[in-house]
């Protein structure tokens, strides 16, 4: 019979249990760092600790809870098991609802609007129609391309950027690093949903941000460290650009006395853009698992070279 190990953070675990014990009758299932944890075949992670994976050696396959994988591949010292992710509609679509929601947010001036109702100032924008409003979405995979399909039928002037070339309906794509400055020069509102690789790493510093037009804004969505912070918070000083709203930190929680928390024109959110129900993980994960006992390819298998 399998045995699946936890390697999560503290809470993780405890919603994934029945569903997983009803997708797979009979499975152990264990937590590091219980000691029966290093015998089990399959891990199920979110932030292992470094080194554990390593120590498995019966492990055959390692599952993400998440659609990103950097939180498992940052470790070196993971072994060469196949890497797989989650990838579901309807955590897709909670991310392009953040994504229409944070569009709409800079495009309609709610950001201002709330910050005057605060002070009761009443005073009307002039209102803009989509195709006025340039959105760029730096990745074009899972849930860059739906978020990029739904702003193309809402009116939006779409971009994106991709490391290879793609072709979307009504999106303009750049693709490659030598196209990213000039994406970069045309957006108003920029949505991050790149994954966390070295190539990736830092890539919101103050050279790129400054690309963008004056009176631009940002939506991080896909990871904090991603964004040079203090590079972002000097360009909002400057009044280079007007706003962001950050989903994703480098620590998370974000401490409550962090400056990000009370900096002017940035809205923090809690990591909340999409989460997949334990009830769907643990059915990717519990096919996989099916494939993996009869030999099938896997789903949604990442690429270890290129870390995503
Ligand atoms: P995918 O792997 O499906 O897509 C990644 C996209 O990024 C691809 O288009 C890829 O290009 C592009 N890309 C990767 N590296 C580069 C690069 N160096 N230069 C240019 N483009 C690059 O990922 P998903 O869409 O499923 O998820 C994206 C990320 O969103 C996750 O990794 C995670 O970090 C974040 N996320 C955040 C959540 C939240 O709640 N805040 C929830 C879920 C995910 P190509 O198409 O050419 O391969
Ligand atoms: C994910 C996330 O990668 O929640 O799925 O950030």
């Amino acid at each position: 019979m399998i045995s699946i190990a936890f390697l999560t953070t503290p809470g993780v675990m405890g919603p994934l249990v029945d569903p997983l014990q009803d997708e797979l009758p009979g499975v152990t299932l264990t937590s590091w760092p219980q000691p029966e944890a290093r015998e089990a075949d399959i891990a199920v992670c979110w932030k292992p600790p470094a080194g554990a994976l390593a120590a498995m050696p019966n492990l055959k396959l390692i599952h993400s809870i998440a659609a990103g994988v950097d939180n498992i591949l940052c470790d070196p010292t993971v072994p060469d098991h196949p890497v797989c992710r989650i990838v579901d509609p309807d955590l897709t679509a909670g991310m392009t609802e953040f994504v229409l929601w944070g569009t709409l947010y800079f495009h309609r001036d709610f950001d201002r609007v709330i910050g005057n109702a605060r002070e009761s100032i009443w005073r009307r924008y002039e209102q803009r129609a989509p195709f006025e409003t340039r959105v760029g979405i730096l990745g074009l995979g899972a849930l860059g391309s739906d978020a990029a399909t739904r702003l193309v039928d809402l009116g939006f002037t779409v971009s994106a950027w991709s490391r290879s070339p793609k072709s979307l309906p009504g999106v303009t794509v750049f693709s490659g690093e030598d196209a990213l400055d000039p994406f970069l020069a045309e957006v108003d509102v920029l949505v991050s949903l790149l994954p966390l690789t070295p190539s990736t790493i830092g890539i919101l510093n103050a050279e790129r941000l400054a690309r963008l037009p004056k009176g631009a804004a940002l939506i991080l969505c896909s990871r904090g460290e991603h964004l040079v912070a203090d590079d972002l918070v000097a360009l909002l000083r400057q009044g280079h650009l007007r706003g962001a709203i950050l989903d994703v930190f480098e620590r998370e929680p974000l401490p409550s006395d962090h400056p990000l928390w009370r900096e002017p024109g940035v809205l923090v959110t809690p990591h909340m853009a999409t989460i997949a129900t334990p009830r769907v993980i643990a059915q990717q994960i519990a096919e996989n698992v099916r494939r993996m006992q009869r030999g099938a390819p896997l789903l949604n298998q990442v690429d270890r070279i290129r870390g995503y």
